[in-house]
């Protein structure tokens, strides 16, 4: 279990940090929980197909269990330059 923030802003191009933390250390099989902190709906959409949120909206929370090892990377699918990672252990 481990939760990911969206903070409010992370849909402008120009911020660091699209999600927090932007690179989160999880447990193979885990289940993660994106809260979307901004005014905009977000996704968490793995850009190797392995799981996706789906929309997100504002105010609300949705879990996605990850499978696999090592890096995972993703991006919300509405704001694709929004992007983060996972780093999967056994
Ligand atoms: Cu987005």
């Amino acid at each position: 279990m481990a939760s990911i923030s969206i903070p409010q802003g992370a849909s402008a191009q120009q911020v660091d940090q699209y999600y927090m933390p932007v690179n989160a250390s999880v447990p193979n099989d885990a289940t993660i929980t994106w809260t979307n902190k901004d005014v905009a709906p977000h996704t968490a959409t793995a850009s190797d197909g392995s799981f996706d949120t789906g929309a997100i909206n504002p105010g609300s929370t949705a879990s996605a269990m990850v499978k696999g090892q090592g890096d995972i990377q993703y991006h919300c699918n509405i704001h694709p330059w929004m992007h983060g990672s996972l780093q999967v252990s056994s």
